[in-house]
C-alpha cells in the first residue's frame, strides 16, 4: 500500500480511514472553537484557502510575516488542543514512514473549494526541517504538484482522495509544492469541500 514519491515522501492510501469518523468529528469540534478564517498574506493578498489549528502552536500569517503562535489571533485564546484521533493518526504514520519519534506541535488544517488553489512554496518556519510533516486528505479529491528544491524544477501530479496520508520528511521535506484549483466535486462526509490536516514540529 506504500508509494514512495521520491526519498523521504511516502503516500499511505487510505490510512486515515481508520479513524474516519474520529477525525470528522474532531474537526467539527476544532472549527467551532477555531473558525476557517482566509488569512492575509505578507503582501497584502487574502489567501484562497481558508486556515485554521489545533495544538500549543498554529501557523499564521498577516501583513507582518508568517509564523508559529500560540494563540488564535481572531479570538486572543489558545488554539484548541491537538485531539487525540489527530495525535494516533500522525505519530502512527510517521513510524509507519520511519520516524518514530515523531509527536507534532501543531496542525494546520486547511479548507479548500471548488477552485480553491495553493500556489508552490516551500514550508520552512518549522525549527528542525529534519523532522517530517504529515498531512492526511479528507473530502473531495485533490491534485497535489510535488516539485523539486527551485521553484521552476519540473513537478509530479500526485492525485490525493479521502483517507490518504503522505509524510514528508528528509531530502523531500524542502521540495515545492501546491495544490492545483480543485474541480467541483462531492463527498458524502464534507460536501462540496476537502480539508487537509497537515502536522508539524514547529517548535
Ligand atoms: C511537501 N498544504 O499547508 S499538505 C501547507 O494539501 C500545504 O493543504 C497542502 O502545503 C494541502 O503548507 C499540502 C502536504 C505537505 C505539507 C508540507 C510539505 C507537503 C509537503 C513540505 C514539504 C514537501
Ligand atoms: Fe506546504
Amino acid at each position: 500500500r506504500d508509494e514512495r514519491l521520491c526519498d523521504g515522501a511516502v503516500v499511505l492510501r487510505g490510512f486515515a480511514l481508520a479513524e474516519e469518523s474520529a477525525l470528522l468529528q474532531a474537526v467539527a469540534a476544532i472549527t467551532a472553537q477555531a473558525p476557517f478564517r482566509h488569512q492575509l498574506t505578507p503582501g497584502g493578498l487574502r489567501m484562497s484557502v481558508a486556515m485554521t489549528n489545533a495544538g500549543p502552536l498554529g501557523w499564521t500569517s498577516d501583513r507582518r510575516g508568517y509564523r508559529y503562535a500560540p494563540r488564535d489571533p481572531d479570538s486572543g485564546e489558545p488554539w484548541p488542543p491537538l485531539p487525540p484521533a489527530f495525535m494516533r493518526l500522525a505519530v502512527a504514520a510517521a513510524a509507519h514512514a520511519g520516524f518514530p519519534g515523531f509527536v507534532p506541535d501543531a496542525c494546520l488544517l486547511n479548507r479548500y473549494e471548488p477552485g480553491t488553489r495553493l500556489s508552490l512554496h516551500q514550508d520552512r518556519d518549522e525549527r528542525d526541517l529534519g523532522l517530517p510533516i504529515v498531512s492526511a486528505s479528507l473530502g473531495i479529491p485533490a491534485v497535489f504538484l510535488f516539485g523539486g528544491l527551485q521553484r521552476t524544477d519540473p513537478v509530479q501530479r500526485v492525485p490525493l482522495a479521502h483517507g490518504d496520508v503522505v509524510v514528508w520528511g528528509g531530502a523531500a521535506r524542502l521540495r515545492f509544492h501546491g495544490v492545483l484549483p480543485l474541480k467541483p466535486n462531492h463527498h458524502p462526509a464534507l460536501g462540496e469541500c476537502r480539508i487537509n490536516l497537515s502536522f508539524r514540529r514547529a517548535d
